[in-house]
């Protein structure tokens, strides 16, 4: 079957790659990357592949409460040698409440590691290139946030096209209490300190992310409108990590504390 244009897979493949990467979550095991056994796969493979996965997800009574960009800091692109940002979709099932656990016992993570995030929530729909400044008046609240990012290769290991098959890692987040968006200046080099057990492992600031969080979210309209997509309405977003990641352990508790804006945290159960 001749490719389609900008693919390399054929829809066939594309299928099988998202029913394996649904495998590897849902069974907790491990799996090469889809670049191994594919070098040509692309980015426009990668997002189909992403989109299959959440069509899987999406049959099984999971539903889009929103979106997540990733790699938009300098330390992540480094901790993954990854330097592109990227998106992917955040289901209601991922959703932790604030100060709730994470149980690595149902099914979920494979080798999970946490870090620190803003959040915010799109109160109109956001479309096309943007500034930031119309991305911010779009957004009615802002969340100190954690996600918990869980690869479904081997080793925590893959190429940009690998991770946006992935769904960039997704696995699960915490956002914590809802606080109102006052300008720039709410969310402008804001200190942040990642907690593990009352002990501080990682430190940042807002800034880190992107520069500023509200331009992770200009750019991530502008990724959408390059395929034809934009931002609903009443979407959760999460505009990346500000620090590198780090591994979790059952019995551990984690918290952001984002001065300014406020605290998430979750409680690791075995
Ligand atoms: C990919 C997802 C990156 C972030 O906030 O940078 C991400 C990964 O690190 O596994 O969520
Ligand atoms: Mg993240």
């Amino acid at each position: 079957m001749p490719a389609r244009e900008g693919f390399s897979l054929s829809t066939d493949q594309i299928r099988q790659a998202a029913l394996d990467l649904d495998f590897a979550r849902i069974e907790r095991l491990e799996m090469e990357q889809l670049s191994r056994r594919y070098p040509g796969l692309n980015l426009n493979d990668a997002y189909a592949i992403q989109d299959e996965g959440v069509n899987l997800r999406l049959a099984q009574k999971e539903k889009i409460i929103g979106l997540k960009m990733g790699l938009t800091s300098a330390s992540k692109m480094k901790q993954m040698g990854v330097n592109s940002p990227i998106y992917g979709m955040l289901l209601d099932t991922m959703q932790v409440p604030d100060q709730g656990i994470f149980s690595l016992e149902r099914g979920r993570g494979i080798h999970p590691w946490i870090e620190p995030e803003i959040g915010f929530f799109i109160a109109q729909d956001l479309r096309g290139k943007i500034s930031m400044d119309t991305a911010l008046a779009a957004c009615s609240g802002v969340y100190a946030a954690l996600e918990i990012v869980d690869s479904r290769y081997s080793d925590f290991k893959f190429s940009l096209p690998d991770v946006i098959a992935d769904n960039c890692s997704s696995c699960a987040f915490v956002l914590g209490p809802w606080a109102k968006i006052d300008g720039q200046k709410t969310i402008k080099k804001m200190p942040l300190t990642l907690f593990v057990n009352g002990e501080a492992v990682e430190t940042g600031s807002s800034d880190d992310i992107f520069g500023n969080p509200a331009r992770a979210l200009a750019e991530l309209c502008a990724m959408l409108d390059s395929r034809g997509l934009y931002l609903k309405k009443g979407s959760m977003v999460l505009a990346g990590a500000a620090t590198r990641a780090v591994p979790i352990e059952p019995g551990s508790r984690v918290e952001v504390f984002v001065q300014g804006l406020g605290r998430a945290s979750v409680l690791i159960s075995a």
